[in-house]
């Protein structure tokens, strides 16, 4: 297909909206989104290969094809990429070391155990992310890190969380580009408690220690991830909304909302603007809950199209970074990457193609009428011409043809393993 012819009429239609394709197209691809490294093996990692994945949370399925190495994962990342249009950075969990096959304590990792990691992604021209892992380990074994009642344990997490810290610095200074690291702990009780208070004061002491040291914002910024529940952890998580609402407040701190992370029926999309009132930055780690936490692929629905929409509407793209988050392991994982990073890629091409002046102006002058009108004319607007236009310009492939691409590359590498 002629992707700019089509994109010559997409333009004259959206023009009749106020809205400026180009100008769209290139604030898109403009804006970085963080792929999570974790999709490519279930959140596996190599510290202990083959070991659980423990903290409540779960990959399900048991597709062929997983990495089983830095080189294997490196691989599928980069062939996910080139299907991927707009600016990349890859989140990098702490179990993703490159350590020479040297055993490293969570609690003595450094940068130098991610060097090479970093001469990758300036190779690839890739931003970095970094996440402590507070899983997966015997010191996490009963359910609690930063708010264990064991000081020796709890100070383990805590040197941990301090490593992570020095690492994310590390990478924004050697890549020129922050690195958001962010801190999930799944610290809760199966069962009800009677001292909410106890845990939660401990882990508050944790935080205050973690940060009391400054890094250079310009490097790393740290990032807060509240949960509402885990497996095994139903009754109470100690590090709940409420809970990193306020220490990200008091430490001056970016919250990160999970889309997975809230009721069913509460949506991340209205929290943007609430939590960006008062700070000055959000991290997102978009999912798709699917009953609960399930991590399901993210598909190109209205929440996420809100989502994007919430951004743009608010002014909030420098104060908003965009973070995924999920894991599948029933069907190809280099097909989750492409399918749920491209279509955050969509969302944002979406909410940047929206006439916001003009519906935002509608809202102002109380007329609610032609703001839902409106809202639901432009929804059959030719999205999908400017969406192929975009890809192609981006020099990845337009819509269908990434698929045979990736069954290519199943039958020649990853049925291989
Ligand atoms: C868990 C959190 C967390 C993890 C990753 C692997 O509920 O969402 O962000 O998914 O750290
Ligand atoms: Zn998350």
């Amino acid at each position: 297909m002629n992707t700019q012819k089509a994109l010559e009429i997409a333009r004259e239609i959206y023009s009749k909206y106020g809205v400026d394709v180009d100008a769209a197209i290139k604030s898109v691809a403009e804006t970085p989104v963080s792929i999570h490294c974790w999709q490519g093996d279930d959140v596996s990692g190599f510290e202990n290969p083959g070991g659980d994945l423990t903290g409540g949370i779960q990959s399900t399925g048991n597709y062929p094809g997983k990495a089983r190495t830095i080189d294997e994962l490196r691989a599928d990342f980069d062939f996910a990429s080139k299907l991927i249009p707009g600016k990349k950075k890859l989140s990098l969990h702490a179990v993703y070391l490159d350590a020479a096959g040297k055993k490293v304590e969570r609690n003595e990792i450094a940068p130098e155990h991610f060097a090479s990691w970093v001469q990758w992604a300036k190779e690839k021209g890739l931003g970095l992310d970094f996440n402590p892992t507070f899983f997966s380990h015997p010191l996490s074994s009963d359910g609690f890190t930063l708010s264990h009642d064991d000081p020796a344990i709890r100070n383990f997490w805590i040197e941990h969380g301090k490593q992570s810290r020095r690492i994310s610095e590390y990478f924004g200074r050697e890549l020129g580009q922050v690195s958001c690291n962010n801190l999930w702990v799944p610290d809760g009780f199966k069962d009800i408690p009677v001292n909410r208070a106890r845990k939660r004061q401990q882990l508050a002491e944790a935080y205050a220690e973690i940060f009391s040291f400054e890094t250079d914002d310009n490097c790393n910024l740290d990032a807060l991830e509240s949960k509402v529940f885990g497996i095994g952890a139903e009754s109470c998580t100690i590090g709940s909304h409420e809970f990193y609402m306020g220490c990200a407040m008091k430490h001056g701190k970016l919250l990160t909302l999970d889309t997975g992370h809230f009721h069913p029926t509460e949506v991340v999309s209205d929290k943007i603007s609430g939590a960006l009132t008062y700070l000055d930055a959000v991290m997102l780690h978009v999912s798709r809950p699917v009953r609960w936490d399930s991590d399901h692929v993210v598909i190109f629905d209205d929440e996420l199209k809100t989502i994007a929409s919430e951004i743009k509407r608010g002014g909030y793209e420098k104060r908003v970074h965009i973070g995924l988050d999920f894991f599948d392991g029933s069907i190809n994982r280099i097909a989750c990457w492409a399918i749920g990073s491209r279509n955050m890629q969509k969302a944002l091409l979406w909410a940047a193609l929206e006439p916001i002046e003009m519906l935002q102006k509608f809202e102002a002058e109380g007329d609610f009428t032609s703001r839902l009108a409106y809202l639901e004319e432009i929804k059959t607007l030719p999205f999908g011409l400017v969406w192929n236009a975009y890809c192609d310009m981006q020099n990845v492939p337009c819509g269908d043809s990434w698929i045979s691409q990736v069954k290519k590359y199943e039958s020649d590498v990853l049925f291989n393993r």
